[in-house]
């Protein structure tokens, strides 16, 4: 049972782009938020907030806060700005947006956000209609997720997979490119569970990290070569006489095929490519096929690089061929996202898109901006909100050039004034999550979560849903769907009538707080068991025919074009790696080492890497460097180095450690560029290529050389 909560207590939802969306309770007294803390009610997130969060309430009173609209009174980046009133920075945007629609049409504005707040109302979304209703350009926002899920719905279709709280049943557990123990807190509980019940945990990661550190089973490829490993790891499996060929039989499409391309992945050939030795590979297809419920959970760095729709696609093969969707616990994790029943339609209004309008991806800003993409018209406006790509995008130092341009006219809505938002010619104040109403969907668990207002916006603060609203009406438009209030909208965008919602009403969240979607308790989901796939053919496609490539909602909205990409090979298999010095021999011999940039343990993507004392918490901005590699270049632990390449450099201080092999360095993401040592963050290096499938980033397929700062 929950507990009643009194007057001075709201339920909240973390509102951060994690898989975890933990329940939380705000305590208020007086009117201000005194404490945030998990709510112990919530199965899955059981009352616990991570490192990041667990001060929560002080970060709304952080005294850096963007509390007032700011006009930029300085030269481009110099952190000059002075206070202006709500009439002022909608009249400047009006004004400014006004001439240049007569110049240039309405194209020449581009919106750019992503999920820096993830709720249904506040988030990545939160501005498509008014845009659409504008006739901007159209932003595609692929920074995370989009080739995986390009890949899985065209393996699996949209289904939910296994659901994370099932693990503890599972017997055989595969984290293949996830830092769970950083990334994904509140399923490790569900996987020691697993283990204490007899299961055994199998980690895939190309360093050792925390996670790693953990499991029982430490498996290290290159980066980026993952799609030999699981054609490698199917072909054992059919060598190894474990497929379960009921299942193929009955539930699969293109299994000789698959078969027959898998066959030259023999393991001697795998651990050429991978590092990998083989026969790790024939262990665990073995193991894998004959400890069920056996089950992996697919983490989002899977997809960045050359080749990461076609791994995860391969990956995707390897539940189905061992029969592992017959049993709780068994099949794939990745991301509940699709079992939601959002109405992503109402939300954005892509009817409302101009046929023709054009799309620029979010991981091209840079380009975008410089003018290197030949744009007729060229952007002359750039509105940012929920985002900050200058930290976070790739090829940054070619964004902070585009941002430089004096015609260009920028507005970011923001907390802080971020690396991003120095380059704003007005920047508006916005709420942070106990200040407004949301309904938070999740892509790491099956539970709708609400987040109540809980005190009074600081300052002049406004949620995003606020700022569209007064935005559409300075720009006269009078559409009821673009002043719909925050809880009219929560109410529009759900579909009540679905199954899945189980039948519950609004009352229902404003007494409990969350909802498990009625797809099946942890104990009995059991999707797959016979089939039932949303594919096309009901069945697991391990092979396609005729698909073309795509980026799906809510990633992208322009339905009609969804399909016009490249072809895609009918086929799962092995890309090799853009970048790395066996693929790439030129590139190799100038920077001959592969960096992976994952996930801060102390900061979510760049919030609160200004906030001195997580930066204290998580360390300044490292280089994970092996003994080989530091000792070639006369590098000693501690001492700062440069890591760079043909695109920018950034400088950091070494880890020498055996924790990475030999030919790797990780240096981990989020630090800002103004706070570093250098003004320069791992991005300054990484590459603006797309991975093969679903126009997703390549952050893990960049070579760089480091040398130590004299
Ligand atoms: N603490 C914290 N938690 C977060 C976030 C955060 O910034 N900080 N961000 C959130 C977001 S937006 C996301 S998308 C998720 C991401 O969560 P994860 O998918 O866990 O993301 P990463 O930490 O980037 O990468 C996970 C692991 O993959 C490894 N890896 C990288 N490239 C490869 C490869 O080619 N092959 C293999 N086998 N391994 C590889 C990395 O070394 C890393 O240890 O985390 C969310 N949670
Ligand atoms: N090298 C490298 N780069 C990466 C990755 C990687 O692994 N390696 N990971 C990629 C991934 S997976 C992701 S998801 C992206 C994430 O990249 P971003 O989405 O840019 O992530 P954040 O740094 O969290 O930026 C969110 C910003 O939105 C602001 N914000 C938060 N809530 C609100 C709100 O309610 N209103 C407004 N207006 N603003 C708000 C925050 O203050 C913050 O500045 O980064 C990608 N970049
Ligand atoms: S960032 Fe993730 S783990 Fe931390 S409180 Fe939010 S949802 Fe939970
Ligand atoms: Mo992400």
């Amino acid at each position: 049972m929950n507990e009643q909560l009194p007057s001075s207590r709201f339920y909240g939802g973390c509102p951060h782009d994690c898989p975890d969306t933990c329940a939380m309770v705000y305590e208020v007294v007086d009117g201000q938020l005194v404490e945030v803390r998990g709510n112990k009610d919530h199965p899955m997130t059981r009352g616990t907030l991570c490192v990041k969060l667990k001060d929560y309430h002080d970060h709304h009173y952080n005294p850096d806060r963007v509390l007032y609209p700011l006009k930029r009174s300085g030269p481009k980046g110099s952190m000059e700005f002075e206070r202006i009133s709500w009439d002022e920075a909608l009249d400047t945007i009006k004004t400014r947006w006004t001439e240049i629609i007569d110049k240039y049409g309405s194209q020449a504005i581009m919106p750019y956000s992503y999920l820096g707040n993830e709720g249904l109302v506040q988030g990545l979304t939160a501005g498509d209609a008014f845009f659409n209703k504008l006739g901007t350009t159209v932003n595609e926002k692929t920074f995370c997720a989009s080739g995986s899920s390009t890949a899985w719905l065209l393996s699996v279709g949209p289904t939910g997979g296994v659901d994370p709280e099932s693990f503890v049943h599972s017997k055989f557990i595969v984290i293949w490119a996830c830092n769970s123990i950083s990334t994904n807190l509140h399923h490790w509980p569900f996987v020691l569970e697993a283990r204490k019940r007899g299961a055994k945990v199998v980690v895939i990661d190309t360093y050792r990290s925390r996670t790693a550190k953990a499991a029982d089973w430490h498996i290290c490829p290159k980066p980026g070569t993952d799609g030999a490993l699981a054609m490698g790891i199917i072909n054992a499996i059919v060598e190894g006489g474990l497929v379960d060929q009921d299942y193929v039989d009955n539930y699969t499409v293109g299994f000789e095929d698959l078969k027959e391309r898998a066959s030259d992945f023999t393991p001697e050939y795998v651990e050429k490519i991978t590092g990998v030795p083989a026969e790790e590979i024939t262990q665990l297809a073995k193991e894998f096929a004959t400890t069920q419920p056996s089950v992996i959970r697919l983490g989002v760095a899977l997809e960045r690089h050359a080749g990461g729709g076609q791994t995860i696609r391969a990956v995707c093969a390897i539940p189905a061929l061992t029969g592992s969707w017959r049993h709780v616990g068994g099949g794939l994790l990745q991301m509940p996202l699709w079992e939601f029943p959002v109405h992503w339609d109402r939300v954005s209004r892509p009817d409302w898109i101009n046929p023709g309008t054009r799309v620029v991806n979010n991981l091209r800003l840079g380009r975008a901006l410089t003018g290197e993409m030949e744009l007729d018209p060229p952007i002359m406006s750039f509105f940012c909100y929920n985002t900050n790509p200058v930290s976070q995008a790739p090829d940054t130092d070619k964004i902070v050039e585009g941002l430089k341009r004096e015609d260009l006219f920028t507005v970011v809505a923001e907390h802080f004034i971020t690396d991003t938002a120095r380059y704003a010619d007005i920047i508006l104040p916005a709420t942070m999550a106990g200040e407004h109403d949301d309904m938070m969907f999740s892509w790491g668990h099956f539970y709708l979560t609400l987040n109540q207002k809980a005190i009074e916006p600081r300052g002049e603060a406004v949620s995003n849903s606020e700022i569209f609203r007064r935005l559409a009406k300075v720009m006269g438009f009078d559409d009821p769907r673009l002043q719909m209030s925050d809880q009219e909208q929560i109410e529009h965008f759900l579909d009540w009538d679905a199954d899945a919602m189980g039948g519950i009403d609004m009352d229902y969240f404003r007494e409990h707080g969350f909802f498990h979607l009625a797809v099946g308790t942890p104990d009995d989901r059991l999707p797959h068991a016979e089939g039932n796939f949303p594919t096309p053919s009901g069945k697991v496609e391990f092979k396609v025919e005729g698909a073309k490539n795509f980026v799906a909602p809510p990633f992208r909205h322009m339905y009609e074009e969804m399909q016009s990409g490249e072809d895609v090979d009918p086929l799962p298999g092995y890309v090799p790696p853009r970048e790395s010095p066996e693929t790439n021999e030129d590139l190799g011999k100038l920077y001959p080492l592969n960096i992976v940039s994952p996930k801060s343990h102390g900061f979510l993507n760049s919030c609160y890497a200004n906030e001195p004392h997580k930066i204290k918490g998580q360390g300044e901005q490292f280089v994970m460097i092996s003994p080989e590699d530091a000792q070639a270049r006369q590098i000693r632990e501690g001492d700062p180095v440069r890591v760079h390449n043909g695109r920018g450099g950034f400088e950091g201080y070494a880890r020498v450690t055996d924790d990475v092999p030999a030919g790797r360095v990780v240096a981990t993401l989020g630090y800002w560029r103004s706070l570093n040592r250098s003004d320069g963050s791992v991005n300054s290096i990484s590459s603006d290529a797309h991975c093969g499938l679903g126009n997703a980033p390549t952050f893990s397929d960049n070579l760089v050389e480091v040398t130590r700062v004299n």
